[in-house]
């Protein structure tokens, strides 16, 4: 069975000892960032804030909804719960998991009530502030409503409805601005169709909705596919929808707290910087899209969930770490590719994947390396290692760069190719602004397909270097020799 909502993701935490609750009286100005930060840098349970100054009793923050967890053979727990599934699942289990049920979308259905309705307020009472929003770091350009989040846009020619995770700062009580970036979804509807027509979006924004919504608002899907499709395939239920009261848009019927509105064409304010999922608070504060939010509705007591970006491991580098990796690896598999598998270790932001693979002819990193390209914009470094490495375990694909990859002929690089402007710390000062002279690389670790098989040398592992007959006596005896 799915979570229904938030809640009941939540008191699955704290049953298995991942959350905290917290009713020290807690500031919204840095202080609870601060906490955030903290406990996802010790990998320490989520923290549910319940006493927050200056806000009603009721109303809480929960911190860090799916950061990683330090408790042994537990690293990836909350993703794995997030899914339903057990909490010592290992990442390989839950990529494989997700691409098996990504098979099956299922439709949501349209019910006529629910929670997120219990308070609904428009025009002149909506007030964002009514919320406890955070401060969430030192120089960012605002507080920040929107870190976790579901912002839904409709094409109008299509009926294509997008949910996509896109960070959105208060300006004042009915006003926000966010980054809206033309490669992405919400960017291809807003420039190419209404603004080009000079005519509002419709938006809707779902807070706190239970976990596999959010975290396919932040998946690389392909366009054109409805982000509320995948998360019934996920769930293996749908996900209930509501009407919104103003817009011609339906939310998670369970949300926490949703905001309606439209984006203005051609209007924009001052938006940024801050603090980052690349781990830097990158961009300066620049003008950006007017979010007007004409409608608030919300549970009475409800549960406003803030991811602190930053330094990994956030929930970004979290969530891509099973979440990229499994579209990536999808995608490598519908090409044909003999892959075995992607990952996209949480340190490497999404920017970094590494692909395990076999080696029918020359060259094959390339092809995998040019497919992940196609498909992905913001991840510039691809490690391909031969097919016994384990590429969820970092430190066997350092120990193949170390040893496999050629120091000059093994590692490839490209320039003039798309990137994520803005963000990306390496780029210099104008490249920075526009997104030019970025580039991506290979590091092609295989054994070259073209030498004779005695020249590769045999790997020294405790699987490989001994006989089946030792190796089986050992294993058995493991505990009888002392250990
Ligand atoms: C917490 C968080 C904040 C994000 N903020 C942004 C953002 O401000 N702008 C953006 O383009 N992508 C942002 N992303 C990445 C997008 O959510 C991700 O690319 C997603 O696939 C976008 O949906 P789409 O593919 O439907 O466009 C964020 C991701 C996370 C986890
Ligand atoms: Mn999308």
């Amino acid at each position: 069975m799915a979570f229904r909502d938030l809640r009941e993701y939540i008191k699955k935490l704290e049953e298995e000892k991942e959350l905290v609750r917290i009713s020290e009286e807690v500031d919204w100005n840095l202080e609870v960032a601060a906490i955030i930060r903290r406990s996802m840098d010790l990998k320490a349970p989520a923290p549910l804030f319940e006493n927050i100054k200056g806000y009603p009793e009721g109303y809480r923050i929960f911190g860090s909804p799916v950061g990683t967890s330090c408790k042994p053979g537990r690293y990836h727990c909350r993703m794995a719960m997030s899914y339903g599934m057990d909490p010592g699942s290992s990442a390989e289990e839950i990529i494989e998991e997700f691409l098996e049920r990504m098979k099956n979308p299922i439709k949501p259905v349209l019910v006529d009530n629910g929670p997120c309705k219990e308070i609904i307020k428009v025009d002149d009472e909506v007030n964002l502030f009514d919320f406890p929003v955070p401060y969430v770091h030192e120089g960012d350009g605002g507080r920040y409503i929107g870190t976790w989040h579901t912002v839904i846009t409709k094409d109008p020619d299509t009926g294509w409805v997008n949910w996509g995770m896109y960070r959105l700062m208060v300006h004042d009580k009915n006003t926000m601005a966010g980054i809206i970036s033309p490669t992405q979804h919400i960017g291809q509807m807003y420039y190419g169709k209404y603004e080009a027509r000079n005519q509002p979006m419709e938006f809707a924004v779902a807070i706190g909705t239970e976990p596999v919504s959010s975290l396919m608002s932040c998946t690389f899907l392909p366009p054109e596919v409805n982000e509320v499709d995948i998360a019934g395939a996920i769930r293996k239920e749908p996900v209930e929808l509501v009407k919104c009261e103003t817009v011609d848009l339906a939310v998670p019927a369970h949300s926490e707290i949703v905001l309606e509105g439209v984006v203005m064409p051609h209007e924009r304010i001052e938006e940024g910087p801050f603090g980052e999922y690349v781990g830097f608070q990158t961009g300066k504060k620049s003008p950006k899209p007017v979010y007007k939010v004409k409608a608030i509705t919300h549970r009475k007591d409800p549960i406003f969930p803030v991811s602190n970006m930053g330094v990994p491991v956030d929930d970004s580098a979290a969530s891509m770490s099973i979440n990229l990796s499994a579209v990536l690896l999808e995608e490598l598999r519908a090409k044909r590719l003999p892959v075995r598998m992607a990952f996209c270790p949480p340190e490497g932001v999404g920017h970094l994947v590494a692909v395990s693979t076999k080696v029918p002819y020359p060259n094959i990193a390339k092809r995998i390396a040019n497919c992940v390209w196609a498909y992905m914009v913001g991840t510039y470094y691809i490690i391909v290692v031969d097919e016994d490495v384990d590429v969820t375990d970092f430190g066997q694909v350092i120990h193949s760069i170390a040893s496999k990859c050629h120091p000059y002929r093994g590692i490839k690089t490209f320039n003039d190719v798309p990137v994520y402007p803005v963000l990306l710390p390496f780029l210099g000062p104008g490249d920075r602004l526009t997104g030019n002279n970025g580039g991506t690389a290979l590091f092609d670790c295989t054994w070259p397909y073209e030498w004779p098989k005695d020249h590769i040398p045999v790997k020294s592992s405790f699987d490989v270097i001994y006989p089946k007959a030792i190796q089986k006596k050992v294993l058995a005896n493991w505990e009888k020799y002392g250990y």
